[in-house]
């Protein structure tokens, strides 16, 4: 994820350590295995992942002994989560910072349905999950009366068949010893997904006749790179030579310093004002004079919109909707270069594939491996005048505490220390917080699932435990109260974190919903919030927080208390704690963003 040092070395094997000393069993003994979970539990270690998140379940009893009796609960180890939809969200977290999939365990048929959500939001963000799941046994003679068969479906992937990559239910352990080995390397396979391996628990529970030959886990788990074709390259280097005024949407890329480097050159070799989305991480600096607009949750801004207008070639590195940019960008004559592979990812279920744009130069490659080859292909150039747009200083408006006062302070409280913002809410506003560095914002919770919030701040802060970075999720009311135990899973492994909440006691988003069909029909606006206040009694967040181990701040409803606030906030996170603060922001959403979700034309 980033560059190592021996400094960093050091303090990611001090934090991989603190964890590893936690839910140690005792030694048993076993060192061969002897049932078929043994061998899917070997399979898994064989993947490389270092945990797995999980809630637990008779169906996987059999994985869940070989893990403990079998594994000694090292590599992976387990994450006791309080509900799958956070065992699934703290492996997309994680695998948002790293890059790489961990794993996940659900139980039979309704732990997965639990996890449904979760597991969508990983598909929509590309982000590659591992999930093991269970069935009773297959072989209905070998059922418990009642509970094994309802916990038993004839074909438990179709659950999430819509949106993972891949699934399959082995027959024997070493078709399960195969299966999880593909499951991770198609999950880790750009374009990145969720995979789901379905054990049934009479093969998991059988003994094994014999020991199953060896095998190359390696050899069946090749890394995967395509080069971006050279006659593709070779059309897209004329083009964005040749242009005086390119735009480039930078998209969905990696968190490696390296890529943003190379991205940040192409800008500059082309004089190219760049926009960025914040449905997806940092992908270049936002305070740098090619970046244009705020990054907003639904669409480019105007800014954004002009400079496509205006431009000969629009470059796209993996834009999350290329198609609707376009449209939104109405009577621009660009030649579009589209890179991207994500085509190879879509199915006739989920339309997260968004609008079919039009097309002039397809690369089908990853913008992290195409970038560089372009910058070779267009070769050295005079250093053009770069565009200047350096945005102006970000001052929150007004004396009612806002989620721009929230951010402003928050900001001051974190000062020069490297931070990483593992969530914001949807009241964020692009432009109160640039980034600098690609992990400095890991992006959205990717399919719009309210919830994750939690869950993916701490995937993210157990990958940055060590790091030296600060992690700080911001979640809106809603999503911290549907997702709030997973703090309990940072608080047992003692995996620090600041989670602020940007409380605006109100389900907002669709007051703003309310009041739009208020307006096409005429009716009163000022019932927008029936049905959306979450007050009355107001819930005590701090509480909840406190509940799952955290140390917790507020409410806080004074500006001038925001800085005190979350600098205490960071010094307990800093000693190792979870902390929560609770900030009761007043509802309401940047104004790009309440333009665009309550437009005075209906
Ligand atoms: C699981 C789920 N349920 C409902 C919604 C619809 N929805 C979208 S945003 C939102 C409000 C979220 O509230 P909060 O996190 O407090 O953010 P706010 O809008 O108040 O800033 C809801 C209910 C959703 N996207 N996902
Ligand atoms: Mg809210």
């Amino acid at each position: 994820m980033t560059e190592p040092s021996p400094k960093r070395a050091a303090r990611q094997r001090t934090a991989d350590a603190d964890i590893a000393a936690i839910d140690r069993p005792l030694p048993s003994g076993v060192n061969a295995a002897q049932f078929g979970s043994d061998v899917a539990a070997d399979a898994l270690r064989a993947t490389g992942v270092d945990y797995i998140a999980l809630n637990p379940g008779a169906s996987y009893r059999g994985l869940h002994d070989s893990l403990v009796n079998y594994l000694g609960n090292t590599r992976p180890q387990m994450l006791l989560c309080l509900h799958e939809e956070s065992a699934i969200a703290i492996a997309h977290g994680y695998a948002k910072v790293t890059g790489r999939a961990m794993a996940a365990a659900v139980h039979s048929n309704v732990g997965l349905m639990h996890g449904t959500m979760a597991i969508f939001n990983a598909w929509c963000d590309r982000v590659p999950v591992v999930i093991l799941g269970a069935t009773g046994p297959v072989d209905a003679a070998k059922r418990r009366p009642w509970i094994d068969w309802i916990h038993t479906a004839s074909d438990q992937g179709a659950l999430v068949r819509g949106y993972t990559k891949w699934d399959d239910q082995p027959a024997s352990p070493a078709a399960a010893r195969e299966a999880i080995l593909r499951a991770a390397w198609i999950a880790n396979t750009a374009p990145c997904g969720p995979t789901y391996v379905n054990l049934d628990a009479g093969m998991q529970e059988a003994k094994l006749d014999e020991p199953l030959p060896l095998i190359d886990a390696q050899r069946l788990m090749p890394p995967v790179a395509s080069a971006p074709p050279a006659q593709a390259i070779e059309q897209a280097a004329k083009l964005l030579g040749d242009a005086k005024q390119p735009v480039i949407l930078c998209g969905r890329v990696s968190r490696s310093l390296e890529a943003w480097n190379a991205r940040v050159a192409l800008a500059e070799r082309l004089n190219a004002r760049v926009v960025t989305d914040i449905k997806v991480g940092a992908s270049f600096p936002t305070d740098h004079p090619l970046h244009i607009g705020v990054a907003s949750f639904l669409a480019p801004s105007p800014d954004a919109l002009e400079a496509m207008r205006t431009a000969e070639v629009i470059l796209s590195l993996d834009w999350l909707e290329l198609g609707g940019a376009l449209k939104q960008a109405a009577g621009t004559n660009a030649k579009v270069v589209q890179i991207s592979v994500d085509h190879q990812l879509h199915n006739g279920w989920s339309m997260d594939y968004l609008g079919l744009p039009p097309v002039d130069v397809f690369i089908a490659a990853t913008p992290d491996a195409t970038v560089p080859v372009l910058l070779e292909a267009l070769g050295p150039a005079k250093p053009h005048a770069v565009a200047s747009g350096n945005p102006p200083s970000f001052k929150p408006d007004g004396d009612k505490l806002t989620v721009d006062h929230l951010a402003v302070c928050l900001r001051r409280a974190v000062g020069t220390r490297p931070c990483a913002l593992t969530h914001v809410s949807l009241s964020w506003n692009g432009a109160s917080w640039p980034f600098r560095h690609p992990l400095d914002y890991l992006g959205s919770d990717g399919g719009g699932g309210v919830g994750a919030g939690p869950g993916i701040s701490v995937g993210a802060a157990l990958a940055l435990k060590g790091s030296g970075r600060l992690p700080v999720g911001v979640c809106g009311d809603g999503d911290f109260l549907m997702g709030v135990t997973a703090l309990w899973t940072a608080a047992h492994y003692k995996i620090p974190l600041l989670l602020v909440i940007a409380n605006n006691r109100s389900f907002f988003n669709d007051e703003l919903h309310q009041e739009r069909v208020a307006r096409m029909r005429n009716r009163p606006i000022e019932n927008r919030w029936v049905g959306q206040r979450i007050s009355d009694p107001d819930i005590d967040l701090a509480s909840m927080a406190r509940a799952q181990g955290a140390t917790a701040y507020g409410p806080v409803s004074a500006i001038s208390d925001l800085i005190p606030t979350f600098e205490k906030a960071i010094a307990a996170v800093e000693a190792g704690a979870v902390a929560v603060v609770d900030v009761r922001v007043e509802p309401g959403y940047a104004a790009a963003m309440t333009a665009l979700m309550t437009p005075k034309s209906g």
